[in-house]
């Protein structure tokens, strides 16, 4: 089967961001836009003839034909052997699980996280490479380079392959092997676990809650929890993966996640509640009456490691992103282990985990995740944290208790303002910017200004130099403010503030953290001029 070369001019703004190329549907579904983005990736990765390479996705709206047509772009670019989700599913950190395990060059992730999906919702492309992580910026920016000066791309004529039916079958001479999306991945999940202690934890009567949001971790919290834990059915709720996510945003957290959140707060609540995103990487972690910010969630997950089988000898380092609190730093301090402060986005924790720096690393947006893939997980979170309880014998609530009294609470917070007018957001941040030599020593409500800076981060593996990720405002009171402009956004702008307030122990740690925080979030408001720049009185999401 002969390769066609179909001509193409460039699309603009084939830019990938935090994670990937993100846009709507509707974009992705201008004719040859996906092409182009494909042909890219396939134009700037060294070695794609004779290799193999992962293919899979969220199951959203689009993915069955973005995944046929990449299928053929992969043939007619003498990719050898194409390994692909039946169905066209694998979720992010299972992708990453098969790239690992399978060796394979990389892989091509079709996913917009958390963003809704359907016609009117978003569609999004990322490449991993062989460690089975985010490819690094210098490779993406390499593939918006290409694309925009991409002139041809190649495909075959064929009709569609069969990828619902496991099984290995050909597209002229590249091999399609159509594997079980959770079979790799429940695999290592069970090497990683004390399964013995969890399984004996549901068999107590111990009550759980997992909601897929209708997106891709329903097949694997089923199969793991349910078929593999002893979980009761129906542990896993919304399980059915669905194109349109059901109409809502698959994102785990206070404001997407109502009806789990009301669950666990309602009466006869179960013990622990957890949720996760609509490609599988993120994850909310809920006890009965508590909900457990990510940043802690970081803190007690590495404060506790060691009574997890895969972590029984330490903690070699630990990391998160710059944004998420600093709660995790008090316990590595306590354990004298180095916490490496990274940008956004799970690709700057690769280089740090390949070169055994660190095992377990988080972020602030319901992100956390460890050594055994190259990607935020989200099932392997909740895993953690049911491996944790089963062997501590405490609730939820007091665990969290413990955690505090050992290492005072960091209160966080924060406030994303959505699909503001660009120009705007950017003269925001440039005023601020302007604006930071000048607050250190100041006080702000009452606060001492102890620093304020924009950061700026070096690889400490490859050298590798990112500028301008996040403005930073740190006070005398160990209290925090963070601005940054997402890079997952497809209308307009979203400005994100992070704050964070911490309480030593014997401080108050009683507080709601929207109370708590109110004070700083005012300051933060103040501080940007963000009502005088964008017109916006309050958020549109707080978490
Ligand atoms: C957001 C989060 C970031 C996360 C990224 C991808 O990015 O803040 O922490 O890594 O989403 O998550 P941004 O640039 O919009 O703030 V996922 O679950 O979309 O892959
Ligand atoms: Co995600």
């Amino acid at each position: 089967m002969d390769p066609v070369i179909r001509p193409t001019t460039p699309f603009d703004g084939q830019r990938p961001g935090t994670s990937g190329l993100r846009k709507s549907v509707q974009t992705f579904e201008q004719p040859r836009y996906l092409e182009n983005f494909v042909q890219s990736i396939i134009d700037c990765v060294q070695g794609i003839p004779g290799a193999t390479l992962v293919l899979g996705g969220d199951g959203r709206y689009h993915n069955r034909t973005a995944i046929q047509t990449i299928v053929k772009m992969a043939a007619a670019n003498g990719v050898a052997r194409l390994v692909v989700g039946a169905g066209g599913i694998l979720s992010t950190p299972a992708a990453s699980c098969v790239i690992r395990k399978r060796k394979a060059l990389g892989g091509i992730i079709l996913s917009a996280s958390h963003n809704p999906g359907g016609p009117d919702g978003d569609f999004g492309i990322k490449f991993n490479a062989a460690n089975g992580g985010p490819a690094p910026e210098a490779l993406t920016e390499a593939f918006f380079k290409r694309s925009k000066e991409i002139a041809e791309y190649r495909t075959v004529d064929a009709p569609d392959v069969d990828l619902d039916q496991i099984g290995e079958r050909r597209l002229g001479s590249m091999v399609v092997e159509v594997i079980d999306p959770v079979a790799d991945y429940a695999e290592l999940t069970d090497s990683l676990f004390d399964i013995d202690a969890i399984r004996a934890l549901f068999a107590s009567g111990f009550r759980m809650v997992f909601d897929a949001m209708h997106a891709v971790t329903g097949p694997y919290a089923v199969e793991i929890l349910e078929h593999r834990l002893g979980a009761p059915a129906g542990t896993a709720i919304n399980a059915v993966p669905l194109e349109d996510f059901g109409g809502h945003h698959p994102d785990p957290n206070l404001a997407h996640a109502v009806d789990l959140v009301a669950a666990l707060n309602g009466p006869d609540a179960p013990d622990f509640g957890a949720a996760s995103d609509g490609d599988g990487d993120r994850n909310m972690i809920l006890g009965r009456g508590v909900f457990v910010s990510p940043s802690d969630s970081l803190a007690v997950l590495a404060a506790n490691a060691t009574h997890v089988p895969a972590f029984r000898g330490g903690l070699t380092g630990v990391a998160r992103s710059m944004p998420t609190s600093r709660a995790v730093d008090r316990v590595a301090e306590a354990l004298g282990i180095r916490c490496y402060e990274t940008p956004t986005g799970w690709k700057f924790f690769g280089t740090l985990l390949d070169d055994g720096r660190i095992n377990l690393c988080g972020e602030e947006s319901f992100g956390t995740g460890a050594d055994h893939v190259r990607e935020k997980d989200g099932l392997w979170a909740v895993l953690m944290w049911l491996n944790v309880l089963a062997a501590r014998r405490l609730s939820v609530a007091e665990l969290m208790a413990e955690h505090w009294n050992t290492y005072g609470r960091t209160y966080y917070g924060r406030h994303d303002y959505e699909a503001i007018e660009q120009a705007a957001a950017d003269r925001l941040i440039d005023e601020l910017r302007n604006r930071l030599p000048l607050l250190a020593g100041t006080s702000l409500a009452g606060r001492r200004v102890a620093t304020a800076d924009e950061f700026a981060y070096t690889d400490p593996v490859d050298g590798s130099r990112s500028e301008r990720q996040g403005l930073r405002v740190s006070f005398e009171d160990g209290s925090r403010i963070v601005y940054r402009l997402s890079g997952t956004g497809t209308a307009g702008a979203t400005l994100r503030v992070y704050f964070e307030r911490y309480e030593p122990v014997g401080g108050e740690h009683g507080l709601d953290a929207p109370v708590a925080l109110a004070e700083l979030a005012a300051v933060a408001a103040d501080l940007a001029g963000i009502q005088r720049h964008t017109g916006r009185t309050k958020p549109d999401v707080a978490t």
